[in-house]
């Protein structure tokens, strides 16, 4: 996959490029990365990329001329790939739009700063606005690189021998269990008992378990949001018969005993 970031600050994307799994594709050849200087098309003598907004108001506004010329030199050198915005205004980011993106032969990130871009980009030059959140940023960079971070990874070959892109698959849709590393006693924390045995099918059962009580925990709504597997409803019936045994309801749970609160 080609990916060129226009930003009118390359800079930041050195340290990027250079580290980790996204360093390890570019070395790779399965992907190919650039940062483009906005500034580098400005037609003007000082390169200016800014100016103040028609009606007035505070701030200013990114100039269309750099970018376009910017985003068509860049299209030109990576025929089919996809020009976004990076933009609150944008579709927000998540695992499934990075999963689309991984399959595009190249991406066009463009990088908005100060108030946004003016609006006359919109249409043929920006096939698509992503935003990373419901936070304000003061730049497009960041999330570039979050969005160039998630999609890289997905790219078949980025995570060598790391079998991580199936994993994401088997916890799709919870979060991930515990993980524990020696030593098996710090700070008179011990590892769970279960994880030192060898016993590969409780190991598996006891992470399934991990893994469900964080998401019921911490973020309920992805529990919600599709069916349970077997597995998982097999996890749960067991946590309801233990709480039902607490509180002394097992014996009773067919039927509703008056005057035990709702439900
Ligand atoms: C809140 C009103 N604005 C500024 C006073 C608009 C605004 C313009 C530009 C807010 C932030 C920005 C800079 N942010 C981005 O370019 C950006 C972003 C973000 O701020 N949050 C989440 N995703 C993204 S993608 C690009």
């Amino acid at each position: 996959m080609q990916i060129a970031v226009l930003t009118i600050f390359p800079e930041m994307f050195d340290l990027f490029w250079s580290h980790g799994i996204v360093r390890r594709a570019i070395e790779q050849q399965i992907v190919s990365a650039a940062a483009v200087n906005i500034r580098d098309f400005a037609p003007d003598r000082h390169h200016v990329t800014d100016d103040r907004p028609y009606g007035g108001g505070c701030g200013m506004v990114m100039k269309p001329e750099p970018l376009a010329g910017a985003i068509r030199a860049a299209r030109e050198k990576a025929p089919g790939a996809r020009t976004i915005l990076m933009t609150p205004q944008g579709r927000v980011f998540a695992q499934a739009v990075a999963a689309e993106l991984a399959e595009l032969p190249g991406l066009i990130l463009v990088c908005g700063r100060y108030e946004g871009v003016d609006d006359r980009l919109y249409g043929t030059l920006i096939d698509e606005e992503l935003s990373i959140g419901d936070y304000v940023l003061t730049g497009g960079e960041l999330p570039a690189m979050v969005v160039i971070d998630a999609v890289t990874r997905l790219i078949p070959g980025a995570l060598g021998g790391e079998d991580s892109a199936e994993r994401d698959s088997f916890s799709a849709g919870r979060l991930e269990h515990a993980h524990y590393t020696r030593p098996p006693v710090f700070e008179e924390s011990e590892v769970p008992g279960v994880l030192l045995t060898g016993h590969h099918r409780n190991i598996e059962r006891w992470r399934l378990a991990s893994s469900l009580m964080r998401t019921f925990v911490n973020r309920p709504d992805l529990l919600r949001d599709r069916p349970l597997t077997d597995a998982e409803a097999a996890v749960l019936r067991g946590w309801h018969a233990d709480i039902a045994r607490l509180l002394g309801d097992d014996r009773a749970a067919a039927p509703v005993r008056p005057g035990n609160g709702q439900r």
